[in-house]
This record gives C-alpha cells, structure tokens and sequence, in this order.
C-alpha cells in the first residue's frame, strides 16, 4: 500500500506496509486506489459522452467519499463501489470494448503510476487529488439534501480526467490545483444553501454536556439529515439524542433544535473515541468520517450509515430504518442517573450556532467595536483535530490571544479550546463558533463582509487564519482560501507530506503559507 493523503501519515511521509496509522489495511487500501483507478476511467467515458448524467455524478461523489479518511475500512464494500462504478461505465459507453480505440487505456488506471512519478507531478495531482475527495463529501451532503451543482459535477468529471493524463506539466497542473479551490467554494455554499433551507439559520446556542439519565443515542459525523430522520425516529420514544464531534453544530439549526429531546453534546473531537466511547451504556450512530477502528468492548455498539463502512457492524441502509439502533438504546438503558461531563478545560457547556447569517447581522456592532479599538484583531483558529502531539498549540493560542481580540472557530479543532469562558467585547462573544468545518464558507462570507465594510482587502483585515488540518476536506478548504488569494495562513500541526519541495516553495513564494511555530512568535507576527 501507499497512501499519504492525511495528516497523521506514517514518519510524516507515507503508509506503506501492512496497515495504515488510521488502522485502514493494505488491502482496503489497495482497493481504494482501485477504486480510484476505476473512477478514472469513468470520468474518462463521462468526458467523452458529453455531459455526465446524474446517476454517473451520484456514483463518483460516492466512489470519492469512500476513499476519504476514516470513512471505509471494509474490503466488501469497497470491492461493491467498484463493481458500481465498472457497470456505470459500462452502461455509458456498452459498445467501447468491441471499437479499436485504446478504450481502457485509464481502465484500471492503476494508481501506482501516480504514486511513482515525478514529485512534483506527483505533488500537484494529489492536492487535486485529495482535493476533490473533500469536495466530493461536501457535494454529497447536498445531493442528499436535493442540491446539486452542474458545475462541481461537471468539475470533479474533468479533474479526475486530468489525474489519469499523464501528458500534463506542472504548469497545466497548477492552474487546475486553483479550481479545485474555486469550485469547492460554490460546492460549499451549495451545501450551505442546502442546509439552511432545509433546517434554518442557525442562532447562538448554548449546548449542555450533560448527559441525562436513561436511554440515548450518540450520534456523530457531518450529515445533518441522518440526524433529522433519527430525532423523527426516536420522538416520543424515550431516548434523548446527543451530538458528538462535528455534529455539534446541529444545535443552532431551528429545524433540528425544535426537537426537545435533542439534549445536549458528548464527548470531544474524533481522534477521542475509543477512550470516549469504551464505557457508555449507549449505541454511536457514525454518519460520516471520522471512525477509528473500534474495540472490541463497544463494537456491538456501533453503526454506521451512509457510506461508512467497517467490517461486522451493523449498516444502516438506504431505507434509513433505525430501528437496530433504537432498540440498542432501549436494551442499553443508559445511565441511572444524570451524569455530568465537561469540556477539555473543564467547561460544563459549548455554544455554537454563529453562522455567517447571525455574524453578519451584528455586522454594525462588529465593525463599530473595531474603529473605536475594542477589537483590535480577529483570529479564524479552525480546522481538524487530530492525535499528533503539539495540537495543545492551538488551545494555547486562543488562550493567550490578546483580550481584545475575537476568535472564530470551525470544525473539530475547536474542541480543544470550545469551553473556555472568553467572555465578551462589547455584548460580542469573543469566541465564535461557525460550525462544521464546510462552514468555512460562512467564515469566508464574514472576513469577505468585513474587508467590503473596511473598504479594503481580505489581506488587508486585521484577520490571521491558523489552521489546523487532518484529512481531505481541510485540503479542499485551504485551496478555497488559497484560490481567494488569501494569504500569512499558519498551517500545522505538521504540513502535508504530499507538497513537494517546489510545490511548497510556490505556495510560500505566493501566498506566504508557514507551518505553525511557537505559539508567542505566531501570535507576534499575526499582531504585526
Ligand atoms: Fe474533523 Fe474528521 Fe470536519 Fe474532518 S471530524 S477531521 S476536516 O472529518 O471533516 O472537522
Ligand atoms: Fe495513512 Fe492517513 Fe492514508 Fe490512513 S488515510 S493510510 S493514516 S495516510
């Protein structure tokens, strides 16, 4: 196996071996660069036939999904995604075996000739790579939801095309490493779109961590329908709901707070799991990434949905009856008694909810608390967690920003630092917490907010963006913020081991991009 595409990458430079740092055997591995291999070759047929249809989009967000981290572990699944894709091929171009063109040429385009070429080729195909791995997740959130784009489809068709051509230099390949970045902006406010129509905008809302006695289901991952049709499931029933990780966010949406036994959040950020999870007389319903293996101790108590797969739990399937985790709750029982649990910092309570909608609508407040100097500087301190050591860099960081300042925060990174009390500047809260980590297009609406009520630029703001980063949605976002010319970014804990040396030297060069250092001369330089 080869695969380097997230943060927690063996010696920071590639799984290689029997088995990934993620726990992903070289076997589904194997397959998923097959997989990959496949995709290739139906974006290939797609390309050629013209417009790709619907069903052919559906099978490529799926198939690219599968092969984000900590989502498939399962060689059967797999194996079945690839028998999708070859029979979606198949049933575009049913006649190309019998013509004498080289059709099959990106057939089983095998993934090792990617792996083994040119660094910087090498480099720039797998920001594209990774890329749209990101976006494909984003756009399939939406597609669920009814929402879809001709233009991300149509893209993630040509970018997968561009992957298998092996005639293309690094100065074709770069221009397209930025439209990933474009694209994924207007897929990510795709799926804003989709989830406020759907469930509202979001408002403020302070979330408990408290766990109520008797029966309840955790329920984790980014897909705020499933978590929709679970409260309808279980209303009335007697179990209360709990968010976990990136689900957290769901508390601020009208459609999904109205349900009054959507009690509160467990737990911390996904890298957590296995200690969070070992002792809880309650099921986890996974509903996207982030999964680690199981142990043994909790397996029977975990379910997946969607397309996260891992060998001998129960599945949810399409008909999303779930009934197998209901039943799972009641048998359980929970706990006897309410049971208190705290933050990292020991806060009692989160608060989330402070979409780009309730941001911006305090707007006036915001930009008269900066000209009479009551916030002197704004820090997006967002991104992935992760198990690598030096992540507290982050906690420190929102610990020892200056008093003034406001820190926005998105994804799961945010639960290092999510339940300290940071007070308030002038009514504001100092600490904002945007949502899930494709929320970033709502933090780019606001900085975009800001520079147009400032009259200047993004780079302009007194605004520093210290990113942390995981797996490939974080890499689709940061070439959003790339693509937006956005520039001084600190990226940690460690940066890609997919940017060759030139392909780091460009982005330096450009954008002025650095790995994060120590927390004092971080911050000395934001405040320059
Ligand atoms: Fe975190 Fe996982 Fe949202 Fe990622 S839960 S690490 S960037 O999947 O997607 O922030
Ligand atoms: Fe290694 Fe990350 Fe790939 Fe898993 S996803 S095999 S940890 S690089």
């Amino acid at each position: 196996m080869f695969c380097f595409q997230c943060e927690q990458t063996s010696r920071s430079q590639a799984c290689t071996g029997c088995a990934g740092v993620c726990g992903k055997s070289a076997t589904v591995a194997n397959l998923q660069d097959k997989l990959t291999g496949a995709l290739i070759g139906l974006a290939q047929s797609a390309k050629n036939t013209g417009l790709p249809r619907k069903e052919t989009c559906k099978i490529i967000l799926e198939g690219l999904f599968t092969t984000v981290t900590n989502v498939n572990f399962n060689d059967e699944t797999v194996k079945e995604m690839i028998d999708k894709v070859l029979e979606e091929r198949k049933s575009i171009v049913p006649h190309c075996s019998k013509c004498d063109k080289t059709f099959g040429e990106y057939d089983d385009y095998d993934l090792n000739r990617l792996w083994s070429t040119d660094e910087d080729i090498r480099s720039l195909k797998s920001l594209i790579l990774f890329g749209i791995r990101g976006m494909a997740a984003y756009a399939y959130h939406a597609m669920i939801l009814g929402y879809s784009d001709d233009e991300v489809d149509e893209f993630l068709v040509r970018a997968l095309d561009v992957i298998g051509n092996e005639d293309l230099k690094m100065d074709d390949l770069l221009p397209i490493v930025l439209e990933v970045g474009k694209v994924n902006l207007k897929c990510m406010e795709l799926l804003d779109k989709a989830n406020t129509e759907t469930f509202g905008n979001p408002t403020p809302t302070e979330v408990s961590l408290e766990v109520e006695k008797g029966p309840f289901i955790v329920i984790t991952g980014h897909d705020l329908y499933d978590l929709k049709l679970l409260l309808e499931q279980t209303e009335g029933k007697g179990i209360n709901i709990y968010t976990h990780g990136e689900m957290l966010p769901a508390h601020g949406y009208p459609e999904l707070k109205k349900y009054s036994h959507l009690k509160g959040n467990f737990g911390t950020a996904w890298q957590n799991q296995q200690k969070e999870f070992d002792n809880i007389p309650a099921p986890i319903l996974f509903t996207t990434n982030c999964l680690m293996p199981p142990k043994e101790s909790y397996k029977d108590r975990v379910f997946t949905t969607e397309v996260v797969s891992f060998p001998e739990l129960t599945h949810i399937g399409e008909e999303k009856d779930f009934t197998p985790v209901i039943e799972k709750a009641l048998e359980l029982g929970g706990y006897t008694e309410n049971k208190e649990f705290t933050g990292i910092n020991g806060g009692k309570s989160v608060t989330t909810g402070f979409g780009h909608n309730t941001v911006l609508s305090i707007a006036d407040k915001v930009v008269d608390a900066v000209k009479s100097g009551h916030i002197s500087h704004f820090f997006l301190v967002g991104g992935c967690d992760g198990a690598r050591p030096g992540r507290n860099y982050y906690t420190e960081f929102v610990e020892k920003a200056p008093k003034d300042s406001v820190i926005l925060t998105l994804a799961c990174g945010k639960y290092r630092f999510n339940d300290l009390n940071l007070g308030d500047i002038d009514g504001i809260p100092r600490l904002l917490d945007v949502g899930q980590c494709n929320d970033a297009y709502g933090a780019i609406k606001i900085a975009l907010a800001l520079a147009d009520a400032f009259n200047c630029g993004v780079n302009e703001l007194p605004l520093s963006m210290i990113l942390s980063w995981y797996e490939q949605k974080a890499v689709c976002i940061l070439l959003t913020l790339l693509y937006l010319g956005i520039k001084n970014i600190k990226l940690g804990p460690t940066l890609p081991a997919f940017l060759s040396e030139n392909v780091l030297n460009y982005l330096v060069e450009n954008y002025n991009i650095s790995p994060t250092g120590s927390v004092e001369d971080d911050l000395k330089a934001s405040l320059n």
